[in-house]
């Protein structure tokens, strides 16, 4: 297996010392840098890629064009080649799997559309109340594509897991680069959201997004996509598969994506790892300080049910007076397992309009809080989106 990553520094010095060709795709400059796929994103760090789109850009379809759809990584893209590329599956199984392509393209496809959303997502709100670190997101780290490749349950089935399995493990071909060492990406989900074969399966090992194979900012040629849950258990270029009886040790498993208040290892250690996602939206239009007439505006967004089979959007509510009148908005866009959809109001704004206020609530009892408690690392900010205008 061929699984190759350059750091900026590395970058820099064999794009001045070797044949550019011979690393990777070059066009459109430093951020187009190993994706190519003409990405059109706000880069909140270049190295590694860490990148959303403006809201107004977002909300243009249900469906997220792959230019649109956010990039969050923890290093550089690994570059694999999907001709040499192995999947291996290991651990509590009766036949431990090595899979190429020749083999995953003979199981039977299935296509799936989801709701990716990283559990950072709308991290920035969150310095109002005390500094959170991390990829300082607005609210445009969430995308909905059509995921295509075959059912984690399929290979699972072919690799037999035995009676004691509850796990499984997913690791990345990155290379982050840790104080103690370098690791991959990795996490687990539980075997019973593995085996759910409802509508959606648990899990997909999805080589292709939008039609298209995998862009290498998304996975390529690999990934597992878990309809439901946050993004960071759709591990992009996926290497391994594990069946254990516990948890991955991977520290994005153990130890990061926790709600924690504070970061001492008592902490970490007594909080759960986040699986689901919760309900979240925003407002994209108008844009944060835009300037407007009084009278009647129009109002866009979008919004997420909770990541639970079934749940779907119940309604969505706009406010232009901090709250005291609630006015509905109308969705749009399908209504789908695991998906979003956007919404649109008109709504009056008058001389003391000075913010407008959404919130939504789902079937399965979801709803945004008014405010979420601070947490160290800034994730599941859902509570009532609120974005200021200036009316005159
Ligand atoms: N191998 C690997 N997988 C990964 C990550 C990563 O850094 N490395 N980031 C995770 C996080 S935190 C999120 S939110 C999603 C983002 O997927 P995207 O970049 O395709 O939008 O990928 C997840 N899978
Ligand atoms: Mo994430």
């Amino acid at each position: 297996m061929e699984a190759v990553s350059f750091s900026r520094r590395q970058w820099l010095v064999a794009a001045g010392a070797v044949a550019i060709t011979s690393i990777g795709p070059t066009r459109g400059g430093f951020a187009e840098q190993l994706d190519g796929s003409g990405k059109d994103l706000i880069f909140r760090t270049i190295d590694p890629r860490n990148a959303e789109p403006e809201l107004s850009k977002l909300v243009q379809s249900w469906i997220t064009p792959v230019k649109h759809f956010y990039v969050r990584s923890h290093a550089p893209n690994p570059m694999i080649d999907r001709d040499h590329y192995q999947l291996t599956v290991e651990g509590l199984v009766r036949n431990p799997l090595t899979l190429t392509f020749a083999d995953l393209d003979q199981m039977p496809r299935h296509s799936v559309t989801a709701t990716l959303t990283c559990a950072g997502n709308r991290r920035a709100e969150f310095n109002q109340e005390g500094e959170v670190g991390g990829v300082q997101w607005e609210a445009g780290a969430i995308g909905n594509a059509r995921w295509s490749g075959v059912a984690l349950s399929d290979v699972l089935n072919r690799a037999e897991v035995l009676e004691n399995a509850k796990h499984v493990w997913f690791e990345g071909l990155d290379e982050i680069e840790r104080d103690d060492g370098v690791i991959p990406f990795g996490g687990s989900i539980p075997l019973e959201k593995a085996m759910e074969d409802g509508k959606v399966p648990g899990a997909l090992l999805a080589d292709q997004m939008n039609g298209r194979d995998l862009s290498p900012d998304h996975g390529y040629p690999l990934r597992s996509v878990v309809p439901g849950y946050i993004g960071a258990r759709s591990v992009k270029w996926l290497g391994k598969i594990f069946i254990s009886d516990k948890p991955s040790p991977n520290h994005y498993l153990e130890t990061a994506y926790k709600i924690v208040t504070n970061t001492e290892p008592i902490d970490w250690s007594e909080s759960g790892p986040i699986y689901r996602y919760p309900i979240n939206g925003a407002i994209a239009m108008p844009a944060a300080n835009a300037q407007v007439q009084p009278g009647m505006i129009d109002v866009s967004g979008y919004v997420l049910p909770t990541g639970r089979a079934g749940a779907t959007v119940q309604r969505v509510l706009i406010s232009a007076d901090d709250g005291v009148n609630w006015q509905e908005a109308k969705l749009t866009g399908e209504v789908s397992e695991y998906c979003w959809q956007l919404w649109n109001a008109r709504i009056a704004v008058t001389a003391q309009t000075d913010k407008l206020l959404m919130r939504a609530t789902d079937t399965s009892g979801g709803f945004m809080p008014q405010r979420v408690e601070w947490n160290a690392k800034g994730y599941l900010q859902n509570s009532w989106y609120k974005v200021p205008i200036k009316v005159s």
